[in-house]
């Protein structure tokens, strides 16, 4: 058996990273995240596969493909967080750990940010802590596959 797999996927507009607002998501871009992610599985002992895509569609459609495949998900949904009810569906069916990662602080911006469909799938989210968010959320979720490999 080797390293178990971790799917990190994220939503529309995270491709922008770097440009957008940066000052609400940072200066940071994707490939920064990536190298991020990259460096804490390396860490942890677990593989990974890293993706984007600006497609409710799509990310619907990788979801559904890390049943069987990935031991855990993890997500920032983007925009689709607040208004799809379709990419919870898919969460709740693949009966996977999911952890959900924000960069900024929804709970301190607009109301609408404050409600996110993909929580009520997730065991943790991770919010406001930037880029760093996501290694802690990968150093949540290897935790969370040993103590699975423990029972
Ligand atoms: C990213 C987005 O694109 C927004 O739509 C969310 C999230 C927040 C983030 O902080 O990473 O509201």
């Amino acid at each position: 058996m080797g390293p178990p797999l971790i799917s990190v996927l994220n939503g529309p507009n995270l491709n922008m990273l770097g440009l957008r607002q940066p000052a609400i998501y940072g200066r940071a871009t994707l490939d920064d995240v990536e190298q991020v992610c990259i460096q804490a599985a390396e860490r942890l002992d677990v593989a990974i596969d890293f993706r984007q895509t600006n497609g409710e569609g799509e990310l619907i459609s990788w979801v559904q493909e890390c049943r069987g495949r990935a031991r855990g998900i993890i997500i920032n949904p983007g925009g689709y967080g607040h208004t799809s009810v379709a990419l919870l569906d898919a969460l709740l069916s693949v009966e996977l750990p999911v952890l959900e990662v924000h960069l900024s602080n929804i709970h301190r911006r607009e109301d609408f940010r404050r409600h996110s469909y993909v929580s009520q799938a997730a065991m943790g989210v991770v919010c406001g802590l930037g880029v760093r968010g996501y290694g802690l959320a990968l150093t949540a979720m290897a935790d969370i596959l040993m103590d699975e490999d423990d029972r």
